[in-house]
This record gives C-alpha cells, sequence and structure tokens, in this order.
C-alpha cells in the first residue's frame, strides 16, 4: 500500500463534530459568507433559508473547510452561488448523487444540499428515494413552492389540485406527492418540516438536521411570489394563517404516528417528525475498506496488483 493511499481518511468516523464553542476558531461572517448578490426576486421565500444557512454557519463556527453547499436547477438551486465558499451547482435533479460522492469520500464534512420541489420530487424523484433508503449523511433542504419558478410556472409534483399553470391552464389534475410521506416511506432516518416565514423555526430544524448521523430531509415552504402568490398564507399566522407545532409528547421514532401526522391537511404540522439512527452508508462502506485494507496491509502497490492478477488467473 503506497502511503499516499494509506493516507485517505478511512470512513469510520463519520460524524463531522462542530468546533466546540472554546475551539479557538473565529466564527465567519455573513461578509465572509456572501457571494453574489442573490438574483431572486424580491421577496422571494429563498432569501431567508440562505440568510438562515449563514446565520447556522456563523452560529456553528464551521470554517470554509468545513462545509460544501450542493444543489441541481432551479431558482432554488442557485443557492450555492450565492455562498462564498466550496459548493456546486450540478444537473437538474442530480444533486443528491454527487452529494453523495462528497459525503462518502469526505467524511469531515458538513454536506447540505439545496433544491426545489421539480428538483427533489420530479427529475430527481428517484435520487431522493435510493439516497433515503441508502441513509448517506447529509442535509437535504428542499424549498417548496408548489411550482416550477425558473422555468416561470409549470405545475410541480407538490402543486395542489386546481393549481392553474402553463401546463395545467384548466387546473391540475395529478394528485400532488407529500414529501414528508414520501421521506418517511424511502427510509429517512430524519425527517422535518418548516418555512421560511419563521426564522427561529428554520434555524431549528437546520441545526437538528446537521447534528443528525444520517439522511437528513427537511421540507422548507418557500413562497414564489411571482408565480404562486400567497401559497402559504394559511401557514403564516401574520397573514392570518396558523404554524402549528409537532405535538411535544410525539415520538420522533414513532413511523407510523409521523406518518399520520404528514398526512395532516395544509398547514399541517411544522417540526421534527421522524428522527431514528441507523447504521449510514458512510459508516458501513467505512467497515468494508478497513477490512480491505487490512488484507493488504505492508504491501506494496505493486503487490496487490499482483495479487489481483493472481486471482484472475
Ligand atoms: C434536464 C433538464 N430538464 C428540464 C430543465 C428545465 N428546468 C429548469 S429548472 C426546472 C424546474 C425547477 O423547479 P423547482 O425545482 O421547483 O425549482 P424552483 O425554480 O421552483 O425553485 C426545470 C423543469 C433543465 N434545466 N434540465
Ligand atoms: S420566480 Fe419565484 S422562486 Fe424564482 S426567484 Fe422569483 S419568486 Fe423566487
Ligand atoms: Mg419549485
Amino acid at each position: 500500500m503506497s502511503e499516499a493511499i494509506a493516507e485517505i481518511p478511512l470512513r469510520g468516523n463519520i460524524s463531522a463534530v462542530p468546533a466546540p464553542p472554546d475551539s479557538g476558531l473565529k466564527a465567519l461572517t455573513k461578509k465572509e459568507l456572501a457571494a453574489d448578490h442573490p438574483t431572486w426576486c424580491p421577496g422571494c421565500g429563498d432569501f431567508s433559508v440562505l440568510a438562515l444557512y449563514f446565520k447556522l454557519i456563523e452560529k456553528r463556527k464551521l470554517q470554509h473547510d468545513n462545509f460544501v453547499s450542493i444543489a441541481g436547477i432551479g431558482c432554488s438551486s442557485r443557492f450555492p452561488y450565492f455562498v462564498q465558499a466550496h459548493g456546486v451547482h450540478y444537473i437538474h435533479g442530480r444533486a443528491l448523487p454527487f452529494a453523495s460522492g462528497i459525503s462518502l469520500s469526505r467524511p469531515d464534512l458538513h454536506v447540505f444540499v439545496f433544491g426545489g420541489d421539480g428538483d427533489a420530487f420530479s427529475i430527481g424523484g428517484n435520487h431522493f428515494t435510493h439516497t433515503a433508503r441508502k441513509n448517506v449523511k447529509l442535509t437535504y433542504v428542499v424549498m417548496d413552492n408548489w411550482v416550477y419558478g425558473l422555468t416561470k410556472k409549470q405545475t410541480s409534483p407538490t402543486s395542489p389540485l386546481g393549481f392553474k399553470s402553463k401546463t395545467d391552464q384548466w387546473g391540475a389534475v395529478d394528485y400532488p406527492i407529500n414529501p414528508l410521506k414520501q421521506a418517511i416511506a424511502a427510509g429517512a432516518t430524519f425527517v422535518a418540516r418548516t418555512t421560511s416565514t419563521n426564522p427561529h423555526h428554520v434555524l431549528a430544524m437546520m441545526e437538528a438536521a446537521m447534528d443528525h448521523d444520517g439522511f437528513s430531509f427537511i421540507e422548507c415552504l418557500s413562497e414564489c411570489v411571482e408565480f404562486y402568490e400567497g401559497a402559504f398564507d394559511a401557514a403564516n399566522p401574520r397573514k392570518g394563517g396558523m404554524f402549528m407545532e409537532v405535538p411535544k409528547n410525539h415520538d420522533t421514532a414513532d413511523e407510523v404516528n409521523a406518518y399520520r401526522l404528514a398526512g395532516a391537511d395544509f398547514p399541517g404540522y411544522f417540526g421534527i417528525f421522524y428522527n431514528v439512527n441507523k447504521p449510514t452508508k458512510n459508516a458501513k462502506e467505512a467497515d468494508i475498506n478497513k477490512a480491505a485494507m487490512e488484507k493488504v496491509k505492508g504491501l506494496k502497490d505493486w503487490q496487490i496488483l499482483q495479487k489481483n492478477f493472481d486471482r484472475l488467473r
């Protein structure tokens, strides 16, 4: 085994531990984190999610080399452009597999993925299911606005029945998906819901998700003021709506009850629906890698190759 290979960190300790308050590390300021001026429409809910992401990084004293922000395509997916840090604006619906690769190869990083309802549940629907069931350690925040914003108002998988759009001029006829139920059923180990109009709650959900050792999913309602104005008024007390938290006595390990709560009529509940610990893909692969490395311990690269050739004979 060459030294270069031996130095690749093993994937055992997959919990990227945030800098403790007394670590001496300086919290990054918003100035050090903000990149390009966001190009979202004034009033777009996504601004709030970005501001709270900055707050999270500042509060947890993450440094530029501790975290990465990844997204697919959409208004919401423009997210990494606006963060002055390592990030990727990837292919539509494909942010999760890209992020999984980063998470598996760099267990020391906090991997955050952002995107929209179209990106997550339409074109990226399969990846959502499979990343959840594999329990890859990363945090996925879906800014759900019930519409395709970037492409100017098409029906999305979360648009409610009757929603009039360019693809459903007479009103949507297809039943919307329920992101929370979908995540729970797929095997996500942390499932939460929040809304961009409640900053404290968004931050609390992001912190809890980031601390979860596994696939953590947050549905964050984020209004598209341009193409679906008022969609979430019923969830906003400032607009006469109701913000109801997941009942305090809800057992977040109770999958059936989490599913039941997720099925509540809009505006439904906000908070953590489901939170369980299960071995991650990261940890399982770490074990496999460790065992494989053990077998070739002390051998030079050419000797490992020779062993492989011998086996093929
Ligand atoms: C392969 C591919 N198909 C279609 C598109 C066009 N497209 C770009 S963004 C988008 C939908 C975005 O909707 P959503 O994920 O909800 O993000 P939002 O803009 O609402 O934040 C579509 C269909 C594309 N860029 N690439
Ligand atoms: S079109 Fe909608 S989602 Fe896109 S930036 Fe404007 S308000 Fe936000
Ligand atoms: Mg959308």
